[in-house]
């Protein structure tokens, strides 16, 4: 190996896979057609990363939902629920990708800190692992067709048992990675497989050990790749990592009999000190960042590829972990600023650094991509935009002040006389329906086929019927339900200095779902208020409160390409200042509640315990920044989402906001005794109506969990509120279950 890359793009340069999964999906299309999409949008990236240049091209990097599903097949553990169905292969898949009536999906997750989200493993006792090569073996085969050598990759099996759960019915204290030598049983027999398919390389990824990992953990992943090693008849192995640094797992695999290592070193450097092993592999050096967009200073990436010859075996070259979080191709992006685009490199783009890298690396002469990379690099150091005066010194007056609000007990006193809500207030999250008619008047005013007048009355036509909806279903705080935004983090980056948007830069979220990020490039400002005038049209319609919807430093953040020029606290303070200037509007103009969500907080937290600290006093800070520049009797709400919370608990009081609305539905309020017993003392509204199944919940079950949140959280600090924004749902299931959303609460109001 040379030059690679760990994994690549796979939903389409064009979402053609979306679209051919969704048309699948919904009966419009069948077999034969999602069959050639995907084996088109195959063959595309092997042919693209052999005439960009790689001398190893990896396979089975495709997948037609998510890489962790495809190990779950290969490794034959289909939970039972599944295979009891008796559908075929591909019907099995998408089941558990997507559930049935009668069997509930695999859960889906974060995978690590990314905005990426893969399907959870249930393994339990009983699970019997079988081998089933289908997929790494025909994509093998298929590549050899068209005459291109390639590597299969696959999850490897100690971090598939780490990113599983326990199989219901298993046994308390059961954990996954108690399976592993069953499960490794099941991985020899495909290496053995695979070499006599002809196949020279696999590479099996092994992200889960850039984490904090147990010595058990760290003696398993040993005993995997020894006996992995040792098998007589196996194609030469490539252990991959990313994310981070393999800490006390690098001496682990650098003293194992495997052939290469994967590092991020972006993300990580080498330890300073001797790995022994280390310089009998070959390192597959990530030196090119593959989850961010910024051109590589390919003269300090090749002086950290010579720094590591005389440490390794043979150094080689990539990126430092899958482009599946990036766009495939900055070509496509037409309309661009021809000198911000020459600061950036897609997908395409950095295969093309990880080549010229290699090569200078084997001593040819450094590329002109070499000149290229330098001039492009001093630009963006000196662009005017890139540094705000007025930002910079903005945030160097800031004082502790500015970040603290009165004590919660005053706040709570002054806001109470201000709004005279119920006991038990009902509310929503802040989204309603997106119906075809907002969408394409978003789109016609983006194409400029709408007037902006038009599309203001459209816009303000749907916030009236939300408004009149909400009064007579008789929820107590009132939203706007946001139908002029598309994605919230889209939405605000497009009204911000110091971010662009593009127009083709689609990276996969889960299945065929994806999200655009934007490009946080320069210091970050308000240019004029955002929101302001849908939160006050829509007050202006009700006698009720309405809240002001924003999004938090932190998820603008998560959810964005970020700058590399400087610590991400840096950036969220700046970003901080612009949603505090937000708020402070939105108070002005007479609102009384505003709500900035932070579902990405828990997203973010690093991966290793000792990084946590720094982390959460940044974020946190950044988000008290955001909000601690309203008058007592305005009410900050917080809205948190997508994840375990057990590790953010003590953060969440950190916020300081006086209402936290939190997923719980579908863990039937698990998390709210753990907020209770944490000392949380503020507003708390659990959600009652899981919103991410199209079911509608009864006023009973509603009033079950209410009485169940009761039993830890006093009456006088308890919301009712659905688990998240209701865009994504249909009228048909919004409107009955607030109705029974706000039955229940009526029924427990009632002393
Ligand atoms: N925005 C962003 N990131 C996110 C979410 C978000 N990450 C976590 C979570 N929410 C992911 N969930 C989704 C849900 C739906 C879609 C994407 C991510 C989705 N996307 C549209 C699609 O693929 O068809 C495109 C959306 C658009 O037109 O902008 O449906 O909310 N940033
Ligand atoms: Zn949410």
């Amino acid at each position: 190996i040379g030059a690679t890359v760990p994994g690549y793009p796979r939903i389409g340069p064009g979402r053609e896979l979306k679209r051919a999964l969704e048309s699948y999906w919904s009966g419009a299309s069948g077999r034969d057609e999602l069959d050639a999409a995907a084996r088109a949008e195959r063959q595309r990236t092997w042919r693209r990363l052999t005439e960009l240049g790689l001398d190893s091209v990896p396979s089975n990097t495709f997948s037609l939902y998510d890489q962790v599903l495809d190990a779950v097949v290969a490794a034959g553990a289909v939970p039972p629920r599944f295979s009891a169905l008796g559908l075929d292969g591909l019907g099995t898949y998408f089941a558990m990708a997507r559930g049935t009536s009668g069997a509930a999906p695999l859960e889906m997750t974060k995978w690590f800190d990314t905005n990426y989200h893969y399907l959870v493993p249930e393994i339990g006792p009983a699970t019997r692992f079988h081998l089933d090569p289908t997929k790494p073996v025909s994509e093998y085969r298929e590549a050899l067709a068209l005459g291109i050598e390639t590597r299969p990759v696959l999850l490897g099996p100690a971090s598939l048992l780490l990113l599983s759960k326990p199989a219901d019915g298993a046994p308390h204290g059961f954990a996954p990675i108690e399976r592993l030598d069953d499960l490794v049983a099941v991985y020899a027999l495909l290496l053995t497989t695979l070499a006599a398919e002809g196949v020279a390389w696999v590479q099996l990824d092994e992200p889960a050990y850039v984490a904090d990992r147990t010595p058990a953990e760290l003696e398993a992943l040993g005993r995997v790749y020894a006996r992995l090693g040792a098998l007589p008849e196996r194609p030469s192995i490539l252990v991959t990592s990313y994310f981070g640094p393999l800490g006390d797992a690098l001496p682990v695999l650098a003293s194992s009999p495997v052939e290469a290592i994967g590092l991020d070193l972006v993300a990580g450097s080498l330890p300073p000190g001797g790995v022994p092993g280390l310089d009998t592999k070959t390192v597959v050096a990530g030196v090119v960042d593959g989850r961010n967009v910024w051109r590589t200073d390919l003269d300090a990436a090749l002086a950290t590829l010579r720094a590591l010859e005389p440490r390794a075996g043979a150094v080689a070259v990539g990126t430092s972990c899958s482009l599946l979080h990036v766009p495939y191709d900055l070509d496509a992006e037409t309309s661009l600023d021809p000198r911000l685009r020459s600061w950036l490199a897609f997908a395409d783009q950095k295969v093309a650094e990880v080549v010229a890298l290699a090569a200078a690396l084997r001593g040819g002469e450094p590329t002109p991509s070499f000149a290229e990379a330098r001039t492009a690099l001093t630009g963006r150091a000196s662009a005017p935009d890139v540094i705000d005066d007025g930002v910079r010194s903005r945030l160097a007056g800031l004082t502790a002040a500015d970040a603290r609000r009165t004590p919660f007990a005053e706040r709570a006193e002054a806001q109470r006389v201000r709004l005279g809500l119920p006991p038990l207030p009902t509310t929503t999250i802040g989204s309603f329906p997106q119906t075809g008619d907002i969408r394409r008047a978003r789109a016609a005013v983006r194409t400029g086929r709408l007037d902006r007048a038009e599309y203001t009355a459209r816009m303000r036509s749907e916030i009236e019927r939300v408004i009149r909806l909400q009064e007579k279903l008789g929820l107590d705080v009132l939203v706007h339900g946001e139908p002029e935004r598309n994605d919230m983090v889209q939405y605000f980056a497009e009204h911000l200095n110091g971010f662009v948007t593009t127009e083709h830069g689609w990276v996969q979220s889960y299945g065929s779902r994806c999200v655009r990020p934007p490009i946080l490039y320069g210091d970050v400002s308000r240019p004029a208020p955002i929101t302001v005038e849908w939160a006050t049209y829509a007050q202006s319609l009700t006698e009720r409160p309405v809240k002001g919807m924003l999004t938090g430093p932190v998820t603008i953040l998560a959810w964005s390409f970020v700058r590399d020029d400087q610590p991400l606290g840096d950036t969220a303070r700046q970003v901080a200042l612009a949603i505090r200037d937000e708020t402070v509007d939105l108070e002005a103009a007479g609102i009384a509640i505003v709500q900035v969500d932070e579902p990405a907080l828990r997203e973010l937290l690093p991966l290793r315990s000792v990084d946590r600290p720094a982390y959460l006093d940044w974020s946190v800070g950044a988000f008290r920044l955001a909000t601690a520049g309203v008058a007592d009797t305005t009410q900050v709400h917080t809205h948190l989402c997508y994840s375990e919370f057990g590790d953010v608990v003590a953060a969440i009081d950190g916020l300081d906001a006086d209402v936290t609305s939190i997923e719980a539905a579908r863990s039937r309020m698990e998390i709210v005794p753990d907020v209770a017993a944490s000392g949380f003392a503020r507003g708390i509204g659990p959600g009652v109506y899981d919103i991410h199944s199209p079911r509608v919940p009864s006023a009973d079950e509603v009033e079950a969990l209410l009485r169940r949140a009761l039993a830890v959280i006093p009456g006088e600090r308890l919301w009712v509120n659905p688990d998240c924004g209701l865009k994504t749902r249909t009228y048909e299931q919004v409107e009955p279950a607030l109705a029974a959303l706000v039955e229940a609460a009526w029924r427990v109001r009632r002393p």
